[in-house]
């Protein structure tokens, strides 16, 4: 019995035989019809592809992941590993505990299983009385044929997975995703090893590298993206916009209720489980001196008549791909003279940075461009130190003074995961020629705190961020978010348009 079982124990009442029959009898019969392919399947399957050519004869183990605990017997709404979900095309909540395994064959290609748990029957224990599994609690789970259909793949009963993983160990390496469900791993670990516990140190070390190498491989196949994906992705940030008009319209209620942060979460966050999964990361909803504090994620501010909103927040769709957008926005629906200035600069940053996508150009070229209209714009204010001029403190050894208003980078990957591709090398990152098909955000701030006594009074308390999604495409790139208006006087004309004044 797991712990989570053992603390709902005390709130288990015992069965006996006949209502165990009881439970079990006089259900309509199941059908048998099997659903339509998914959409990604086939997607899915050119990525497995690619990971079965770059790993010939070795066995893959790639798992979704468990459930959870939040506390006691309450779990978390369930996610699977990024990994997973890329190679199987599966989404939201599925399939928890479910293992993909891409099987050696002797034409040096790969089949690929998913181990998972299907379906129990309504004879079993489960049926009704497991609350973590059970149809009763949770809800009916596809059966082998169902995945099958599904995913076109070959699908077994996750209580297979231990015997088929450790077939012809020694014969066969294998290798698996460490960070996706620690107990699976420390079970194939152990298989490895040929023992029950841990094995020599330096063993586990060539091991751990060889795991490591799949999950870097897997990491950067996701660099570019498939037409499937990019669809994905402009759904999601479609649904983010409508988010973002969402927000608007109730700024007058978030001003109103105090805690206007807090109501300007909730609002996005019901636009993005009403049209997606949710949102992709939490939402930063800072309003005034809050924008300052770049992750601010506690959101228990109020928000007040002259303070600008910085909203950075995303909607990730049913595929679990999402986007990442920033706007901010003066919440009386003009911006302050000060305000203005601070906003076009990092406007001018940014359409330095978005003429900068385009393939050839290196991923790191974005950045600077973006960083060197900030940098002209705090010098030309006399904000650097004497003596230092724009050349001075873009040079990356001596200078940097300006990184004290913009100390984060401008740009990264986006995808299944809001900061995508993380275990891509630098040199495969930032120091990467854009190729089409990959999608970035572009991101400069400026960063005004309340206590910063180098920057003049009325600067003070002012952050501005402006984010946009966008797809590199074979002569330039397109601005996947280009639907939310983004020039200051664009931005107080949304507002007027969607939150009028009385
Ligand atoms: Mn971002």
């Amino acid at each position: 019995m797991s712990e989570e079982q053992h603390k709902a124990e005390n709130r288990a009442r015992p069965t006996t035989d006949e209502f165990r029959a009881f439970v079990a009898a006089d259900w309509a019969p199941r059908s048998t019809a099997r659903p339509a392919q998914a959409e990604a399947a086939p997607y899915a399957a050119q990525r497995r592809a690619a990971v079965s050519a770059a790993f010939p004869g070795e066995r893959l183990v790639i798992p979704a992941g468990g459930l959870k605990v939040r506390s006691n017997d309450c779990d978390y709404i369930f996610r699977p590993h990024s990994a997973f979900a890329h190679l199987t095309g599966l989404g939201s909540d599925r399939e928890p505990d479910a293992v993909l395994v891409l099987e050696p064959l002797d034409d040096g290609s790969h089949e690929s299983i998913l181990y998972f748990r299907p379906l129990a029957g309504r004879d079993s224990e489960e049926f009704f009385g497991d609350s973590r599994y059970g149809e009763f609690w949770v809800g009916a789970r596809p059966g082998l044929a169902d995945i099958e259909a599904e995913l076109a793949l070959s699908a077994r009963h996750i209580d297979e997975f231990t015997d088929a993983v450790g077939k012809d160990v020694g014969a066969i390496r294998i290798r698996i995703v460490r960070d996706a469900d620690r107990e699976l791993t420390a079970s194939v670990d152990a298989v490895r090893a040929g023992v029950a516990e841990t094995d020599e140190p330096s063993e586990s070390e060539a091991l751990r590298e060889a795991d490591e190498e799949l999950a870097h491989f897997l990491s950067t196949l996701r660099l570019v993206k498939d037409e499937w994906e990019i669809r994905q992705m402009r759904d999601a940030i479609r649904a983010t916009a409508n988010g973002f008009d969402a927000v608007i319209a109730d700024l007058p209620k978030a001003l109103e209720r105090g805690r206007g942060e807090r109501w300007v979460e909730g609002v996005f966050g019901l636009h993005a489980r009403h049209q997606g999964n949710g949102v992709g990361y939490d939402s930063i909803c800072a309003s005034g001196d809050h924008a300052n504090t770049l992750h601010w994620i506690k959101n228990t501010g109020d928000i007040t008549d002259g303070d600008l909103l910085l909203l950075d927040a995303g909607v990730e769709v049913d595929s679990l791909f999402t986007a990442d957008v920033t706007r901010t926005l003066p919440v009386n629906g003009r911006f302050s003279d000060a305000q203005r200035r601070v906003y076009d600069a990092v406007y001018a940053a940014q359409e330095a940075g978005l003429a900068a996508v385009k393939p050839g150009a290196k991923f790191s070229d974005v950045h600077d461009a973006a960083i060197r209209v900030i940098a002209e714009h705090l010098h030309a204010w006399g904000l650097l130190p004497e003596g230092v001029d724009v050349e001075t403190t873009l040079d990356k050894e001596h200078g940097q003074h300006h990184r004290r208003w913009m100390v984060h980078g401008t740009s990264h990957h986006l995808g299944l995961d809001v900061h995508d591709c993380a275990l891509a090398r630098r040199e495969e990152y930032m120091g990467a020629e854009l190729t089409p098909g990959m999608i970035l955000t572009v991101e400069p701030g400026l960063y005004f705190k309340a206590d910063d006594l180098l920057v003049p009074q009325e600067l003070r308390g002012i952050g501005v961020r402006i984010e946009d999604d966008v797809l590199v495409t074979q002569d330039g790139c397109e601005n996947l978010s280009a639907a939310l208006p983004r020039t200051s006087t664009d931005v107080e004309a949304w507002i007027a348009r969607l939150a009028p004044k009385p």
